[in-house]
């Protein structure tokens, strides 16, 4: 393992790249947690582990606010993330061992996956939505987020207040900005999304209508599971590993 930090503008994103054993040259796969996650929760190093088992390098990241990355959690919004990810992409297009690149982010982070993919359509083998959060533009256009109400035209200062997951109201601003549909019919590559049919933080549904919306995907149904695969974590890697062999 090797770990170490990327420069995004001045931002630094914590980062662990992990080889398959026994390769000098192999594909690559970005592994990217959501929402208050880490690169250390279970279900995002198991991914990891399935997916270095596949023969191919994770590069386990984590985004701004979040885990070992420069920035405060309450300011982070999916622009910055963006920008995080862009940058992320970038470093490993410079890495010389890299065949093909992959993919792959829970919740938030599989939004984020969505809409990399959208813009970077040219750059992936394929991607990977894990329990893709794509509900969160509409849900922050509505003005309610995480079961907190706000007003969505005069949006306050704190969206999320007390505690350590304090939130700034940009956070909605930028969220209202996003479409994911715009950015799903941009990539025309293969998509694997996995999804729990118990999810009680994304409903189920969003994962399947996102596999129906791309033109290339699988959906595999995770039955009787939650949002971080607490039940069946052994069926999501193992879905893993099946699609990427
Ligand atoms: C929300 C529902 C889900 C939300 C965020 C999430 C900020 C993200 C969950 C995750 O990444 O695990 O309303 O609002």
């Amino acid at each position: 393992m090797k770990e170490y930090y990327i420069n995004d503008d001045g931002i630094k994103l914590h980062a662990k790249l992990d080889m398959p054993e026994g390769v000098s040259r192999c594909p690559l796969a970005i592994v990217v947690h959501g929402y208050t996650g880490h690169m250390e929760e279970t279900h995002i190093v198991e991914v990891a582990k399935a997916i270095n088992e596949a023969g191919i390098a994770t590069l386990r990241v984590e985004m701004y606010g979040h885990g070992g990355s420069d920035g405060e959690f309450k300011n982070h919004t999916l622009y910055k993330w963006v920008s995080n990810m862009l940058a992320v992409v970038d470093h490993v297009s410079t890495l010389d061992f890299v065949t093909d690149l992959y993919i792959t982010g829970h919740s938030q982070g599989g939004l984020l996956v969505m809409l990399i993919a959208g813009m970077c359509p040219d750059k992936f083998k394929a991607v990977i939505p894990l329990s893709p959060a794509w509900m969160i533009p509409e849900a922050a256009r509505k003005g309610e987020l995480l079961g907190t109400a706000f007003d969505p035209v005069n949006i306050p200062d704190e969206i999320l207040q007390g505690g350590e997951n304090r939130l700034s109201g940009n956070y909605a601003r930028v969220a209202q900005t996003i479409h994911p549909e715009d950015e799903i019919a941009r990539y025309n590559g293969p998509v694997l999304i996995i999804h729990g049919d118990k999810d009680e933080a994304v409903p189920y549904e969003y994962g399947k209508k996102a596999a129906e919306l791309y033109k290339n995907a699988k959906l595999v149904t995770i039955e009787g599971d939650d949002h971080c695969y607490n039940n069946h974590l052994d069926k999501v890697t193992a879905a893993i590993k099946d699609f990427l062999a």
